[in-house]
């Protein structure tokens, strides 16, 4: 073994991280939260050529996938949800016909490995606790360390600038929260309000997601179950077409505003 100098480990992963925070503090879109509909957007986006990045308030990426149903570590995936997982390369079995199953663990760590690889930069550990407001609608996004949230001190976030925000934050819709919280004017919502979300029913969840995928705030998306709760539709349970095709499609979504805005 070649000699080690542990002052230079930890140098390379200060200069190093702080290097990527610094690129990251004025960014085409910022994308809240890490489950299966953040990432899968933040693949399309970043393999379109977009700079994106996604914040995930947890040690792990992967929000609700990991544990499959019930912590069966499989999930479902159905005929209209297979080319994406086709377009991932994640290995599936047809249980019947329409119905696919898939290991979780395979399914989230290829989706994380290939977002990154296609150029999602994803940073952990950080919550998006409020957002930057402008008079044209949303610009960006409030963050501060899940530690710090988390021990209640009281220290100040800081913000990133981005020409769309993405809530992907699945049941508890942190971000549109913030928005109803913080804002006079409606939501794109027909209530103008976050209508909830409505107890499981995978056949009715799945065939009004995509509907449900919107700019609900000027410079705000939402997809995934958040999607769902917003627009008061049902959830879904341990099946996962819908959160694959919901990211897939606020991608493009996001990308042809953003053209249309140059
Ligand atoms: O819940 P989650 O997996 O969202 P999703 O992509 O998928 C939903 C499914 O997992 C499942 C389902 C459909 O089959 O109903 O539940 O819609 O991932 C959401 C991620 O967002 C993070 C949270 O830790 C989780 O990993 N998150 C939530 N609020 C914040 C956040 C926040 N304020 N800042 C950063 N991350």
């Amino acid at each position: 073994m070649n000699k080690l100098d542990d002052i230079i480990v930890t140098r390379a992963i200060i200069e190093e991280y702080m290097n990527d925070l610094l690129d990251y503090t004025d960014i085409d879109v910022a994308i809240g939260g890490g489950g299966p509909s953040g990432i899968t957007a933040g693949y399309y986006l970043a393999k379109a050529g977009y700079k994106v990045a996604l914040f995930e308030r947890k040690l792990s990426i992967g929000g609700g996938m990991w544990g499959g149903g019930m912590m069966f570590n499989k999930i479902v995936v159905q005929e209209e949800g297979k080319r994406i997982l086709d377009e991932f390369d994640i290995s599936y079995k047809e249980y019947q016909e329409n119905y696919y199953t898939v290991d979780s663990i395979e399914c989230t760590s290829t989706l994380t490995s290939k977002a990154t690889k296609a150029g999602l930069k994803i940073f952990n550990l950080m919550s998006i606790e409020d957002l930057m407001v402008r008079e044209n609608g949303i610009n960006g996004v409030v963050l501060n360390w899940s530690s710090v949230e988390m021990s209640g001190l009281h220290i100040d976030p800081l913000t990133v600038r981005s020409k769309a925000v993405i809530d992907a934050t699945g049941h508890p819709l942190e971000i549109i929260k913030i928005v109803q919280e913080k804002m006079e004017e409606d939501l794109n919502t027909k209530t103008g309000k976050i209508m909830g979300e409505k107890s499981m029913w995978a056949d009715k969840a799945e065939g009004k997601i995509l509907d449900n995928v919107n700019e609900v705030y000027p410079g705000l998306y939402v997809t995934g179950m958040a999607a769902n709760a917003v627009h008061g539709s049902q959830r879904m349970g341990p099946i996962f077409g819908g959160m694959l095709l919901s990211g897939e499609y606020v991608a493009k979504l996001v990308a042809e505003d953003l053209e249309k805005r140059k």
